[in-house]
């Protein structure tokens, strides 16, 4: 498959792209950056949120497939957030209608479901959106506009909620939110290759023996995580945010911490 991957100098993006490429995918990457030293798939050094200059991208490039991880991974502004998450979707769909790419797998996040008790059992697809913050907002919206694209025009798009991706986990939550590099390029994977979802949700976190989210939905489409947190369990050192970090699905991001104005 050709793949254009946004936010490919990113975090997540650096591990999906390398992973893809190794995989035998032709990788394309996009960002607001240069290309990492060494990246040797086509570059597009571009801001997603920019539309004209993301149907430049398709203009010139032919793609089976987007995978969408460009934006801000923390809590800024309402109006950061919007253009960040939402915007950039925006442009990323409408250039696929127009030059009918048919596929897109979008880096959603637990925070869309943040503010969902802990206690109020496992997490399915099901779950109503209930963010944590203006990230968690945001999210929520990508998500809403993926689903419009998918009926309005039978685009597949899959939203990842995804957990904590990281190298290994570095919290008594993160034992629960943990999704480890290679179960994150199983996810991607999976997601781009699952024969036609429409439109879906799945979890992205690793096999963790402590995880709150339902991994059914995943497995659904194929994805199927191998690792598990459990095995750095000995190594995590109690935090004084510990017993707040558990009363909701964010964690953090549900603390008080980030209540401020939505328009300052
Ligand atoms: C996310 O969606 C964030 O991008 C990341 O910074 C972490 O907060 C992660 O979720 C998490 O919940 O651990």
């Amino acid at each position: 498959m050709r793949i254009l991957v946004s936010g490919a100098a990113g975090s997540l993006g650096r591990v999906i792209t390398v992973g893809l490429a190794a995989h035998g995918h032709e990788v394309v990457g996009l960002d607001l950056v240069p290309a990492p030293e060494g990246t040797t798939f086509s570059w597009h050094e571009a801001d997603c949120a920019d539309a004209d200059a993301v149907a430049a991208v398709f203009a010139e490039e032919r793609l089976d497939a987007v995978v969408h991880l460009a934006g801000v991974p923390e809590e800024v502004s309402l109006r950061d957030e919007l253009t960040s998450h939402v915007i950039t979707t925006a442009a990323l769909l409408d250039a696929m209608v127009a030059h009918r790419v048919p596929r897109i797998v979008y880096a959603s996040s637990n925070h869309a479901v943040g503010r969902t008790p802990r206690d109020s059992g496992v997490l399915t697809e099901h779950a109503l959106p209930r963010p944590d913050t203006y990230y968690g907002v945001a999210k929520v919206a990508a998500e809403a506009l993926l689903r419009l694209f998918a009926d309005r025009h039978g685009i597949d798009a899959v939203s990842c909620r995804i957990g904590s991706f990281l190298e290994e986990p570095a919290t008594l939550r993160g034992l629960s939110t943990w999704l480890s590099h290679g179960d994150g390029l199983r996810m991607v994977e999976a997601a781009l290759t699952t024969p036609a979802p429409g439109y879906a949700v799945l979890y992205g976190i690793s096999a963790n023996t402590r995880a709150w989210w339902d991994l059914e939905p995943g497995r659904r489409l194929g994805y199927d995580p191998v690792d598990d947190a459990e095995q750095f369990a000995d190594r995590i050192e109690p935090g004084p945010d510990d017993e707040a970090e558990a009363q909701l699905v964010g964690g953090p991001f549900a603390l008080p911490q980030f209540h401020r104005p939505a328009l300052d």
